[in-house]
């Protein structure tokens, strides 16, 4: 093979490369402003499906934050599309590599590993359909489905399902001494093999459930030390005090307590999602506000509060940082509200990939040139250099 041979098969590499990995779906993106998305974090990435401002349409995206890479200018990637739109639905991870999305009353599997959803052949007495539920994995791959309301009916429920993720079958638990019925609440499933059941609203007297202050829409994570961060969330047209509080799990009867938060916090944040990898809380999407009044019903000032920013806390040290995303200057977020917000997303995906292209593209041909005119003087093992350079794209494979 002779140097033009060479440089010409790094560029079919290279290109090649970008290719497989925009078909692959793990594109860099902006992602448009949300709030009810569901989550899921696997390995150091914040999986994130569907939602959309309001709760209402949805969408079909399923996108994820590299935890590791926050601070860069973008850790947003787009996955492959969910089979439906979803929003206020529930996502699970059973360890291996599948997380199971429930919506309504269905189950989609997406399989994290090649980034493809597969049709699940649910049996069993399917539950009734709702939005609003939680939903809890145990070790033995047993997703328990518990409360949510079905706006269509007003029926709200307090009935909890199982469903068995190896036989994909749907089973019914027992309501001995289960508590009202309730929904947007969140769900802890804790090594003791209890789950917790924290806050939302009761479906009979839409009254917040009591804790420190009754709220839905806000963030709940186990850290290592087995203490509970709940963080942000509505009540009624407000922020709930303290925005966030800790619940040790430890004591008995559990103890909460609240906690300052720094001016780097979110002060007001309601319907985002939280990630913790044991040592630091990442909070991200959702909606802020500059006085903590948050009116969901009220389209003109949610759109304009939409947050983009990463929030960092270490649980340690109580320290927060901030990392806006490239978002802001990209896409305007009045872009989410249409429908079709994921395809502009997507098409600026793509358009970045071809820049980028271009651009190593012109990058290697230079390179190439003065490596071309080196050679002709001296020796011939720097080679390798060149392919390296132009194929130094990073890997964005979501494993
Ligand atoms: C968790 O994430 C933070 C922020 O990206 C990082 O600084 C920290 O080292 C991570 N911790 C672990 C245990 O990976
Ligand atoms: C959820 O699933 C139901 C039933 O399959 C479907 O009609 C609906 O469009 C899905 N998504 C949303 C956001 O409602
Ligand atoms: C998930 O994808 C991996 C890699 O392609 C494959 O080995 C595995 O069998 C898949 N799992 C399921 C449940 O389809
Ligand atoms: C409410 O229940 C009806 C009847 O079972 C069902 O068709 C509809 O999809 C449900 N809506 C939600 C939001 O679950
Ligand atoms: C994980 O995969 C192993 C090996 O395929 C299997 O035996 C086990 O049941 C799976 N666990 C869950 C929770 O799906
Ligand atoms: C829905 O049900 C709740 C609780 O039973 C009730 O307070 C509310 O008025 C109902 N809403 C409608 C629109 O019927
Ligand atoms: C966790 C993280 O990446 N923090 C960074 C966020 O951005 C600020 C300033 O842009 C940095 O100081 C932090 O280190």
């Amino acid at each position: 093979m002779n140097i033009f041979m060479k440089v010409g098969l790094s560029y079919l590499v290279l290109i090649f490369t970008l290719f497989i990995t925009t078909s692959n779906g793990a594109t860099p993106i902006s992602p448009a402003g949300r709030s009810y998305s569901c989550s899921v974090t696997i390995n150091n990435k914040l999986y994130v499906f569907g939602g959309d401002p309001f709760g209402i349409i949805g969408t079909t995206q399923a996108i994820y934050l590299d935890i590791s890479l926050i601070g860069t200018p973008n850790p947003w990637f787009l996955l492959t599309d969910i089979p439906t739109s979803v929003s206020a639905a529930n996502a699970v991870f059973n360890g291996n590599n599948t997380v199971f999305l429930i919506n309504y009353s269905t189950v989609y599997a997406y399989n994290i590993s090649n980034n493809q959803w597969y049709p699940t052949d649910i049996n069993g007495i399917i539950p009734q359909s709702r939005t609003q539920a939680t939903a809890v994995i145990d070790k033995n791959g047993m997703i328990w489905y518990f409360g949510g309301t079905n706006v269509t009916t007003n029926t709200s429920f307090n009935d909890i399902n199982y469903f068995d993720t190896i036989t994909y079958s749907w089973s019914v638990g027992s309501t001995v001494n289960a508590p009202t019925t309730r929904f947007n609440m969140i769900s802890i499933f804790l090594p003791s093999r209890e789950i917790l059941y924290i806050g939302g609203v009761d479906g009979s007297t839409r009254r917040y459930i009591d804790m420190a202050q009754g709220r839905e829409l806000f963030t709940a994570i186990l850290a290592q030390d087995g203490t509970i961060i709940i963080y942000g969330g509505n009540n009624i047209k407000n922020s709930p005090t303290p925005t966030m509080a800790k619940l040790n799990t430890n004591t008995s009867p559990y103890t909460w307590t609240s906690n300052e938060i720094s001016s780097d916090a979110p002060q007001y944040l309601t319907g985002h999602v939280a990630a913790t990898n044991g040592t630091h809380m990442i909070l991200a999407l959702g909606a802020t506000s500059n006085n903590g009044i948050f009116d969901l019903t009220d389209k003109y000032t949610i759109i304009n509060s939409l947050n983009y920013n990463i929030y960092t806390l270490n649980i340690q040290t109580n320290v927060w940082s901030v990392n806006s995303t490239t978002h802001k200057s990209v896409t305007s977020p009045t872009s989410s509200n249409t429908p079709n917000g994921k395809n502009i997303d997507a098409n600026i995906g793509i358009i970045v990939v071809v820049i980028i292209a271009v651009i190593l593209v012109i990058i290697a041909g230079v390179l190439a040139f003065v490596f071309y005119r080196k050679c002709k003087k001296n020796n011939k093992d720097k080679e390798v250099k060149i392919i390296r350079i132009s194929g130094s794209n990073d890997n964005e494979q979501p494993q």
